[in-house]
């Protein structure tokens, strides 16, 4: 039976996960059908984490079912694989509003319910939060279970590697759901990823067994009791305790490999999982990510997250709309360029070559790119080694997943004035992806330590023009842009360098100087356009850089305005516009001049429509012409203010 035609009669049933409790096991397969076709229907009209979340289905079916949630404790990671979590959970109904503008979160969050036990969209962190809950469970004297699901390429994080070695010296109840699909958004990388390999290759039940007897006889002290536990397990569940780190160094028990899309095989593994009370287990399943998706093309790669799509075909609706290329594909074409050029360059990506336009490094120059999987602190340090030894390295990662790396930037590039450029892709407001994604600080966690260059280009060929200067620069040094499509303008001429720490200065302005940041360059032009209309003269600087910012330019037009409107897409603590203001305290303007600073507020900003909320912060036009225009009134308004009026 085609699982379209299904009647959705268990699903349309379950409002909380204790309805769904009260079938038969028999009965849950056709459950997680139903969730499966559901999340499909709804994918299909909105977009969303598709693959990952039909990779994900019959675990979420098969723990809800196995655990007395909310009591009992799911930690998801990253939280993009669990729509049906979600569907399971009492939010079904609103399943249609995942991503959207004031709809369900794309990951998860306490606030929106007790059944997301811990708010996630960064990867790796299950693990520690869950480890931590199960040790305040024991604190506190309660017999609850704490389950974390991880993906393969997660667990390979530096984090959950971390909460590893810790959970194995604890010796604390804790369940790990491992969902191996091989898959990270590309394929998945590392020796972890070749360690799972060779298990799933092991060739026969038999083979497996063999290998845990021998396992179980080596482990000093406690062989006896993990040959018990693991003669417990039954039928098409193998028993085995890995060779090796997982269970013989670092003292956890291992239930696998099993099924991921057989909900009764997991119920089972599950339900001996739970018995294991003596230390964390890992229980392994192997699922097949975009499970169930509608095309037959196993291009899991492009539907890990997918925009609206046929249904019937699982072919994405086409715009019709012809765009300038994004920021990603400039910067990786820019790349290959310079890297075609100079040898000493490396390329870098975390686990987002396609996100970052490494791919195209990685197909062109396979030798000299690099995924390092999600390992952000890691990517930074091994840049800084490669520098060490003269090599050029270029980092592409998000500016919100370099937040990991914050302090692998410090103390072992900047600390160092090594040779390393990062490009800063979504630095901004990202959407739909909301709070965990959106990249607002790096200015502000970067800006406060010695040797960085910091830049941001107005468009995107100036965003090849600080590559190229980036590179030739010789210490660390970063670029920020923004998510999504460039403004249009021709980039087929050859990269060249720009003078770090000069600003551009577009047009000039008696009344107010507006210096913009990065991406709200040309939102200040066009405001200074609409000013020009209402007869108040503002002039325009790009500044290119917040390190070294461009002092001559800025105290000129500070000198020569009554008003300066500073406009970035960050938060305003610790940014840009705040270095303009240091910069000004230290010259003694700042009596001299009103200053308006445009950004993001001290506030948690939701996912939405970017440009909404861009505009709900006044960072567009209007809002940058709003501010000049009141900047302006008060002085004149205010005759304490008079002291800022000058003759231009
Ligand atoms: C720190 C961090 N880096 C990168 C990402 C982007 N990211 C989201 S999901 C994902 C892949 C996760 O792979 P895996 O854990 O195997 O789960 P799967 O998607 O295969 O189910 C990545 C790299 C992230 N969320 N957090």
């Amino acid at each position: 039976m085609c699982i379209r035609d299904l009647a959705m009669r268990f699903l349309n049933e379950i409002n909380s996960p204790a309805d769904l409790r009260q079938l038969r096991v028999e009965d849950l397969q056709e459950v997680a059908d139903e969730v499966r076709q559901f999340i499909i229907d709804t994918c299909a009209r909105i977009g969303g984490h598709t693959g990952a979340s039909l990779g994900a289905v019959e675990l979420a079916v098969a723990m809800h079912y196995v655990f007395d949630t909310p009591r009992d404790r799911l930690v998801w990671d990253v939280g993009h694989q669990a729509y049906a979590h979600k569907i399971l959970t009492g939010r079904r109904d609103r399943l249609n509003t995942i991503k959207q503008p004031g709809g369900l979160s794309g990951f998860l969050r306490r606030d929106e319910s007790e059944y997301d036990t811990f708010g996630a969209g960064h990867a790796s962190t299950s693990l520690s939060a869950a480890l931590g809950m199960a040790i305040a469970r024991d604190r506190k004297d309660e017999n609850f279970h704490v389950c974390a699901l991880i993906g393969d390429s997660s667990l390979a994080g530096g984090m959950a590697m971390e909460a590893i070695n810790q959970a194995g010296h604890l010796k604390s109840r804790l369940i790990i759901l491992l969902n191996d699909n091989d898959m990270s958004i590309a394929p998945a990388v590392g020796a972890l990823n070749g360690y799972l390999g060779r298990i799933k290759e092991a060739q026969s039940y038999q083979h497996l067994k063999e290998e845990i007897g021998d396992a179980l006889e080596s482990v000093p002290g406690i062989g006896g009791t993990l040959r018990r536990a693991a003669k417990s397990f039954k039928d098409a569940i193998a028993a085995a305790v890995l060779p090796g780190a997982l269970v013989n160094e670092l003292g956890f028990k291992y239930i696998g490999y099993v099924d991921g899309h057989n909900v009764p095989a997991l119920v089972k593994a599950l339900e001996e999982a739970k018995k294991v009370d003596d230390g964390p287990v890992i229980v392994h399943a192997l699922t097949t990510k975009g499970k169930g998706f509608p095309n037959p093309e196993k291009n899991y790669y492009a539907y890990h997250a997918t925009g609206p799509f046929d249904p019937k075909t699982g072919q994405p609706y086409k715009s019709a709309k012809t765009a300038p290329p994004s920021y990603t594909t400039v910067f990786g074409d820019a790349l290959c360029e310079l890297m075609a050029e100079d040898e000493r360059i490396v390329a870098l990506t975390a686990a987002m070559p396609d996100g970052t336009g490494i791919d195209r490094a990685l197909e062109k120059f396979p030798k000299r790119s690099f995924d390092v999987g999600i390992a952000e602190q890691h990517a930074v340090t091994f840049c800084a080694g490669m520098a060490c030894e003269g090599l050029k390295p270029v980092a592409a990662i998000y500016s919100t997943f370099l937040q990991r790396g914050f302090d692998q930037v410090i103390h072992d590039v900047c600390l160092q004035d090594l040779d390393v450029t990062i490009a800063m892709d979504r630095a901004g407001i990202v959407g739909a992806d909301g709070p965990t994604h959106h990249g607002l600080l790096d200015i502000t966690y970067l800006r406060g330590y010695p040797n960085i260059v910091l830049m941001a280009p107005k468009d995107e060929r100036e965003l090849r023009d600080m590559l190229a200067t980036a590179v030739a620069h010789n210490g660390p040094a970063a670029i920020r842009y923004p998510r999504g499509n460039g403004v249009g303008v021709e980039i087929s001429a050859k990269p060249s360098l720009i003078e770090i720490g000069k600003a551009e200065v577009l047009s000039e302005g008696s009344d107010a100087a507006i210096i913009a940041y990065g991406s709200m360059v040309y939102p200040a032009v066009e405001a200074a356009e609409i000013l020009a209309k209402k007869g108040v003269k503002a002039g325009v600087i790009n500044a290119r850089f917040v390190k070294p910012l461009d002092a001559e330019t800025i105290l000129k037009a500070a000198r020569s305005s009554r008003v300066i409107v500073t406009a970035e897409e960050a938060y305003l603590a610790g940014g840009f516009g705040s270095a303009v203001m240091e910069l000004l305290e230290e010259n003694g303007l700042l009596d001299a001049v009103k200053v308006v600073r445009l950004g993001i507020p001290d506030v948690i900003v939701p996912h939405g429509d970017p440009e909404a909320l861009l505009a709900g912060y006044g960072l567009n036009a209007d809002g940058i012409v709003s501010a000049v225009t009141k900047a302006i009134e008060s002085l004149k308004a205010d005759p304490a203010d008079k002291g800022r009026l000058k003759v231009a």
